[in-house]
């Protein structure tokens, strides 16, 4: 296995989560893949994801899962996605598990957000979602879902996007990060903030400690295999942190994706990459 994913199976996968709890530290799984071609792939994610949760509860593990929209079809059919979706929350509700929709590249922001709001408003407690501060958009959404009590994780963005619609320079999506965290945490709907930017995490440590904003409210995300020491830290301190653990087969568009966002560490991922062949 690589440094940045748990492994290829689902029992692997449980194991780091395993391990991973015992530094304090909760996780997110998450079963690798990206955009299928045909609602039998996505049939066949929908299942791995069944199996996941009941290997979750089966385990006594504390970890949840996310899941990305596409994979289970979103492209090809938007309510053979719900349908899928839908069966996948609530056995995770009959299991006291939450789900959250990880959010893709632009195209897919106005339909994951109806997946997400339909199921809500059908009752499920257990779903959340995504948002982006590299968008413009995004000001706007985390006002709505934050009326709605729509759980969600505050990120940066992992997609190049077009100049039209997402902020173009680092220094004004960090500011605009800040902007949603604040919204957020003043609103009180759970949070999670995900980032490695320790700025950035100070920053959320002092103005809860500030603004008498509980621990219960908010959580950190970070990726498994980054900033390790920082995750346990924090979860000593007596923060909740979660770690999104990726395993699974298909792994390739993870890789492709981790080395966009951090050029200065190519050759070292690359490394990782090419070991697991
Ligand atoms: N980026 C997305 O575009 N969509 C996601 O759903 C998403 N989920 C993430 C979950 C976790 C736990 C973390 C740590 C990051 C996630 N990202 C996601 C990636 C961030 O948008 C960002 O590209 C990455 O964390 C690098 O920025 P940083 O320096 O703030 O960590």
């Amino acid at each position: 296995a690589s440094r940045f994913v748990a492994g290829e199976t689902m029992e692997a996968a449980i194991e780091q989560a395993k391990r991973i709890n015992q530094q304090g530290v909760t996780v997110t799984l998450d079963y690798l893949g990206e955009s299928v071609s045909s609602l039998e792939e996505a049939k066949g994610c929908e299942l791995a994801y069944l199996d996941l949760l009941q290997a979750i509860r089966a385990s006594g593990i504390d970890g949840n899962i996310s899941l990305k929209p596409t994979q289970f079809g979103l492209a090809i059919n938007e309510d053979s996605c719900l349908a899928s979706i839908r069966k996948v929350t609530k056995e995770a509700a009959c299991l006291g598990l939450f789900v959250r929709l990880d959010m893709e590249d632009s195209p897919w922001t106005d339909a994951t957000l109806r997946i997400v709001r339909t199921l809500k408003a059908e009752g499920y407690k257990n779903i959340g979602t995504v948002i982006q501060a590299c968008l413009y958009r995004s000001r706007q959404d985390v006002r709505a879902l934050s009326a709605e009590g729509i759980n969600l994780r505050l990120v940066k963005g992992a997609y190049k996007e077009p100049p039209s619609i997402a902020i173009p320079s680092k220094r004004k999506v960090d500011a605009n990060m800040r902007h949603l965290i604040r919204t957020r945490l003043d609103s009180g709907v759970y949070t999670a903030i995900a980032t490695h930017d320790e700025e950035i995490i100070r920053w959320v440590k002092s103005y809860t400690r500030t603004h008498n904003i509980p621990r219960t409210a908010f959580e950190f995300q970070m990726l498994y295999g980054i900033r390790t020491p920082l995750q346990a830290a924090l979860a000593r301190e007596g923060y909740t942190v979660r770690s999104y653990v990726p395993f699974g087969r298909s792994w390739y568009p993870y890789f492709v994706r981790r080395l966009a966002e951090r050029p200065a560490n190519v050759l070292f991922i690359a490394r990782s990459l090419f070991k697991r062949g």
